[in-house]
């Protein structure tokens, strides 16, 4: 009787090995017929209850299909899905251990990011903190505060692209001096980085949003033979050596006096060229000492208190930096530019 159980487990398991489609078919052939709790098993502990001879017989016979079974298995499995698939593929397939490997595209940082976290770090090795603020500004900071009322003709220095409901995208970075006096009390030295706005037409040296990094420095006597000897000092270790600079008097509604700081272009070397129109210099930022009403709308008394403002171009300091000829390329996206920093 026995035997014929092992002759239909034969034919049995050879059929469900023939119709697995799938290697998780073949595991259940394999749990079915050899695993611990599997049919062979139970012909197997079934054997102490016969007589020798028998016994002998039956465990000859039941060694035979487990063998089959398990060669059965073993011949199938290459021609199973996944498995098959890598079997036939390392046939046909070749691997050539000397092609050299694909290289990995590594990003790195903007060469505005750098330039602009190489400024914080200069600013801050002589005690200035590093402040931020929205770049979605209202009227009141960006102008009323700064002593630009409205209808005043100063709003025309910087063309302005409005939002809905008073809101406006900002044209510079001094509304954080209102910010920051509003809730700091003096004496204080803070740099404001940030990206600004403008509409207005693009060349080699304007774009229509840039960075700009506002500087305020506020204390008893501070003057602007202070504000000169921190430009001076700043530049000095920006650019690894003493820099030319000059400063011509301006007008800034929110500064009295102003002036403008110009840098001998370092893109020509003063010949001339685009970036400076031709000139040789090229202006790096505006400045002068805080006006009495700046200091007053940031709730600071302007007979105690006094200091110097500034507002930097980023971009034209990496411009100068890098010897770039054009703003508009740190905007281009082009890689072929940007790989190189
Ligand atoms: C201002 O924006 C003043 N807020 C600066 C200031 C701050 C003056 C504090 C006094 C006290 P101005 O518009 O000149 O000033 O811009 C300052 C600097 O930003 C310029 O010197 C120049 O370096 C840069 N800049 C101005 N317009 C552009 C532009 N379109 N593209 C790139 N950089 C620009």
């Amino acid at each position: 009787m026995e035997k014929i159980d092992l002759r239909t487990i034969k034919e049995q398991a050879g059929k469900e090995v023939e119709e697995a489609k799938e290697l998780k078919d073949l595991d259940k052939v394999f749990k079915k017929y050899l695993g611990k709790k599997g049919k062979l098993a139970q012909i197997f502990s079934s054997l102490r209850n016969l007589g020798e001879k028998e016994r002998a017989e039956l465990g000859k016979e039941a060694n035979r299909t487990r063998k089959f079974i398990e060669k059965k298995i073993k011949e199938k499995t290459p021609f199973i899905s996944g498995a098959e698939i890598s079997v036939s593929k390392g046939k046909k397939e070749r691997f050539d251990v000397t092609v050299p490997g694909k290289k990995r595209l590594l990003g790195h940082l903007h060469p505005l990011t750098l330039i602009k976290r190489k400024a914080e770090e200069i600013f801050q090795t002589i005690g200035f903190s590093v402040v931020e603020g929205p770049e979605v500004e209202n009227e009141w900071y960006n102008f009323d505060a700064l002593n630009i009322p409205k209808n005043h003709p100063a709003r025309d220095m910087w063309d302005t692209f409005y939002l809905k409901g008073g809101l406006l995208l900002r044209t510079h970075t001094s509304p954080n001096q209102i910010r920051y006096m509003e809730k700091n009390n003096p004496p204080f030295r803070i740099i404001v980085p940030g990206r600004i706005f403008r509409h207005e037409a693009t060349d080699a040296s304007h774009e229509i949003n840039f960075y700009q990094l506002e500087g305020l420095m506020i204390g008893k006597d501070i003057s602007a033979a202070n504000f000169k000897a921190i430009i001076k000092e700043f530049l000095s270790k920006f650019f690894g050596k003493e820099i030319k600079i000059r400063l011509r008097p301006s007008y800034f509604p929110f500064t009295e006096p102003s002036f403008e700081v110009d840098i001998n272009c370092l893109v020509c070397g003063g010949k001339g060229c685009k970036v400076c129109s031709k000139t040789g210099w090229l202006e790096l930022m505006g400045a002068g000492m805080v006006h009495p009403s700046v200091l007053r709308a940031g709730g600071i008394n302007p007979n105690y208190w006094q200091g110097f403002a500034f507002g930097i171009g980023i971009d034209r300091l990496a411009m100068m930096k890098y010897k770039i000829n054009d703003i508009r390329l740190f905007y281009s996206g082009d890689l072929r530019f940007l790989e190189q920093f």
